[in-house]
């Protein structure tokens, strides 16, 4: 059990590069399976006993994402959490961001899903490289997690590094990675009350991209009364539009990016 956000977590994360064949648990040498995750995971005791451990989880937590933060400022690296509920199209959208930005600056990816080497495999495929964490019943990335995929990812000094959460809209908004800052990422087939039903990850994040706006004629979504909503929640929030299918909306987005490295 995670105390820190109430799943049902088994402690079986593996971490691979997209090339890797799947090996049987603990032996390859070219994963790591997490048997932890810097977590001191307790069972309930009571309601006093969770909040403790839930503030020592996090506050560990906390400590790691500091080094890691430290570790990308002292090699220039710029880390982004993009944060979603499943298939908002997180990668679909750093597959048509890589292929633009390859050619300008160096780049990674930490993809995060609970299995299957997908969304790595894609990423490679553009030519960028990627590690997959597969967080078993997880339901979150985690800073120990960045830590040891960063272990065995190439990232190049002055890279931006893109992480690609596990979709979810709860959980990854109170586990801080050592990123920059959080990307929260809302399609328009989803409602546009998500910010209402899941403020905290839209107070975590300083950009919102609010993405498949192509689809926006076959959808009952208002896209005003999304971005006001998540506005009221986070009035700092500043907020992206685009579709990464038909390339509408993309060179705000890539032109933030740039200025990150600029
Ligand atoms: N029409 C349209 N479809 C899109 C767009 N972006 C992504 N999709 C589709 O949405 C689906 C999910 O896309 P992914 O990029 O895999 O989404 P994801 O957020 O990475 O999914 P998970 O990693 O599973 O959480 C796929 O069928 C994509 O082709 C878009 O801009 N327009
Ligand atoms: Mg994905």
């Amino acid at each position: 059990m995670c105390e820190s956000c109430g799943c049902n977590h088994k402690h079986d994360t593996l971490i691979r590069r997209p090339d890797t064949v799947d090996p049987a648990p603990h032996t390859a040498h070219n994963h790591v399976h997490g048997d932890g995750h810097g977590h001191d995971h307790e069972h309930e005791h009571g309601h006093g006993r969770k909040i403790l451990v839930e503030q020592a989880i996090l506050s560990k937590n906390d400590q790691l994402a500091g080094q890691n933060r430290r570790q990308f400022q002292a090699r220039g690296v710029i880390a982004l959490n993009l944060v979603s509920s499943p298939g908002s199209g997180k990668t679909t959208l750093l597959e048509q961001t890589l292929k633009i930005l390859k050619t300008e600056m160096p780049l990674a990816v930490i993809e995060g899903d609970q299995q299957t080497m997908h969304d790595a495999e894609r990423i490679e495929a553009v030519g960028v490289p990627a590690i997959q964490i597969n967080t078993g019943s997880g339901c979150h990335l985690d800073a120990d997690m960045i830590s040891r995929a960063v272990q065995q990812l190439p990232v190049a000094e002055r890279s931006l590094l893109f992480i690609e959460n596990v979709g979810n809209l709860v959980c990854p908004a109170l586990f801080d990675l050592g990123e920059e800052c959080k990307v929260v990422i809302l399609s328009v087939t989803e409602g546009e009350d998500k910010p209402q039903k899941y403020p905290y990850m839209f107070q975590a994040a300083q950009i919102a991209v609010i993405t498949k706006t192509d689809l926006l004629p076959y959808v009952d979504f208002d896209i005003s009364r999304a971005k006001s909503l998540a506005l009221h929640v986070n009035p700092d929030l500043r907020i992206f539009e685009l579709s990464a299918k038909t390339g509408l909306g993309m060179a705000a987005w890539l032109d933030w990016l740039r200025s990150l490295r600029a």
